[in-house]
């Protein structure tokens, strides 16, 4: 199972899960230092390693790609998963930094899809899980970020359309999952545990999705925390 922006947060979680679960990790994100003391936690080597990657460069996907078949011989799950937030306002955050979390949220997703999609339809199986946001379902005030993860969750139905077209590709799977708030370092300030969905839940979903049989994709999953209203 390869996961991009598993230094932290839900990532980081999944895999601990998914180790749990009996799958082997390829942890991706920008902070080498997290991914090898994430990796080592899991069991090292023999069932994660750690990649580095910036996901909004297509080369890094390339390679991370290749490393994962290096190290285990075949990708069964991607979770593509990386993306950070911006303040809400359109006079907010500087320019620069919405070039980032554009590159990041939307065309990482895609990177990663096109760098892993030629091996999964070589195998004819597989599972996308691509994390959007309940903001991409819903539109905030000022928000960037919610314009961003719209796009996700087109790109996660666009895939699991193209791939329902294609006759012979029918064990491919498409999961988006749509959190509400959640406590990770996703925010400056963040909102704590009791006020806020935790990482172990967005996890359980995921694995949750992954455990079904093969013949049931679960599309969507949207969660937001009990007390939240939109
Ligand atoms: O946040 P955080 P979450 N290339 O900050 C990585 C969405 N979401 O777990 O690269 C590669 O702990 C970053 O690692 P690093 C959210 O939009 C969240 O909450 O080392 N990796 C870290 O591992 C995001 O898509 C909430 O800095 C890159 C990870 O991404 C996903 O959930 C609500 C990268 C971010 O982990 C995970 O976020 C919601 C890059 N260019 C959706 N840039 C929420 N927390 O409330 C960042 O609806 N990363």
């Amino acid at each position: 199972m390869v996961i991009t922006g598993a230094s932290t947060g839900i990532g980081a979680e999944t895999a601990r899960q998914a180790a749990e679960a009996g799958y082997r990790l390829v942890l991706a994100a920008r902070s080498e230092d997290k991914l090898t003391e994430l990796a080592g936690e899991l069991g090292g080597p023999e069932k994660a390693v750690a990649v580095t990657c910036d996901v909004s460069e297509w080369d890094q996907n390339e390679k991370l790609a290749a490393a994962a078949v290096d190290a285990f011989g075949r990708m069964d799950v991607i979770f593509a998963n990386a993306g950070f937030g911006a303040t809400r306002g359109f006079l907010e955050e500087s320019p620069e930094q919405w070039r980032s979390m554009v590159l990041t949220n939307i065309l990482g997703v895609a990177y990663t899809i096109r760098a892993t999609l030629p091996h999964l339809l070589e195998r004819g199986t597989g599972h996308y899980v691509v994390t959007s946001s309940v903001a991409g379902r819903r539109v905030l005030p000022g928000s960037m970020y919610s314009a961003s993860k719209w796009a996700v969750t087109a790109i996660g139905e666009a895939l699991r359309q193209e791939l329902r077209q294609m006759q012979d590709q029918n064990g491919i799977r498409v999961t988006l999952i749509e959190p509400g708030m959640v406590d990770t370092p996703f925010f400056d300030n963040r909102p704590g545990p009791d006020n806020a969905l935790h990482d172990e839940d967005i996890a359980r979903a995921v694995l949750f999705a992954l455990s079904q049989p093969e013949r049931v994709d679960i599309n969507e999953i949207l969660i937001r925390p009990t007390s939240q209203p939109t």
